[in-house]
């Protein structure tokens, strides 16, 4: 049998059929917590400090304290990684409010709880990025800003996990969400661009979509290609009649969309917009620059 992978728990690393957490962690209990997913590429995590950032900025919206500095969790995935002798690599890290008796009153749990997962990253079929995925907008509305809004990545997923559960029923790769005013919001767990006239649209954070890291990245991209990016609300209609749509995401890096509701996207292959992005995305990715060296 292949070694076991080692992870981190408040401190200590276990093997990961040992690795257990209590079952009165409000993680568990409420779904209470904040996460990252983040990639490593050949030796280097990609924007670290990004995702680091944007776990404390999740764990201080919910009022979440964690009890280590940014720095020290840095130190934790890269020592995760080291242990693991990982290189290319799929992490999760998860802080949940920790243990507390069984009502949901938060000030019960004594202190968080850090989990840091590091694991092989389980590639999405190329045929995906080849072809193009297909969607649909469901009836799931994305949580809205004045409620479990995405824009925090909290431990609360049945928003999306229920999107997908349409997608997986009428048979379709991904699912789409509006916000509650009818606008596109996002994918279950990726961001959404269109392409129209040679301009590339993404929805505002006013959606209640994910401040995605790939998605910024994507953006600071194709301004540095000479692509106009605008934020702006985008309708159904948009959607639907855009010359180009691809999804972004840790794990999906850039995807195209070649039909939404048995709408056919722009001629139904990725688009050369799209293309070119994803070409020059895959360098970007193994680019020191962005991200932080495991081995030093
Ligand atoms: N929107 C939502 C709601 C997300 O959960 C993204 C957008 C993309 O964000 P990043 O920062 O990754 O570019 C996410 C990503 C996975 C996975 O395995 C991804 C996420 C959550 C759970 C699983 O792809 N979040």
């Amino acid at each position: 049998m292949d070694k076991e992978l080692l992870i981190y728990i408040d401190g200590e690393y276990y093997p990961k059929s040992q690795a257990k957490i209590s079952v009165y962690d409000h993680g568990l209990l409420y779904g209470d917590g904040v996460f990252e997913g983040i990639r490593a590429y050949n030796g280097v995590v990609f924007k670290l400090k990004e995702h680091i950032d944007r776990l404390y900025r999740s764990a201080h919206a919910i009022m979440l304290q964690i009890p280590v500095s940014k720095e020290e969790m840095i130190k934790i995935v890269l020592e995760t990684l080291r242990k693991n002798q990982l290189k290319d690599a799929y992490i999760r890290l998860v802080v949940t409010r920790g243990v507390g008796d069984l009502g949901l009153d938060p000030r019960k749990c004594q202190k968080p709880t850090i989990i840091v997962i590091a694991d092989t990253i389980a590639l999405h079929k190329s045929e995906a990025k080849e072809k193009g995925i297909t969607a649909m907008l469901t009836w799931v509305k994305r949580d809205p800003v004045d409620a479990t809004t995405h824009e925090i990545k909290s431990l609360n997923y049945l928003n999306s996990i229920l999107a997908k559960i349409e997608a997986n029923i009428y048979g379709v790769d991904e699912a789409i969400c509006l916000d509650k005013n009818g606008y596109v919001c996002e994918g279950a767990a990726e961001n959404i661009f269109i392409v129209k006239n040679g301009r590339i649209y993404t929805p505002p954070s006013s959606t209640g979509a994910l401040p995605g890291i790939t998605a910024e990245a994507v953006k600071e991209l194709a301004r540095s290609l000479g692509y106009e990016v605008i934020e702006k609300n985008i309708t159904p209609y948009e959607l639907f009649t855009a010359d180009e749509v691809f999804f972004t995401g840790t794990a999906a890096e850039i995807v195209p969309v070649r039909e939404i509701n048995k709408r056919q996207i722009g001629d139904g292959k990725p688009g050369p917009i799209t293309r070119r992005l994803m070409e020059e995305f895959s360098k970007l990715v193994q680019d020191p620059k962005h991200g932080v060296p495991i081995y030093q």
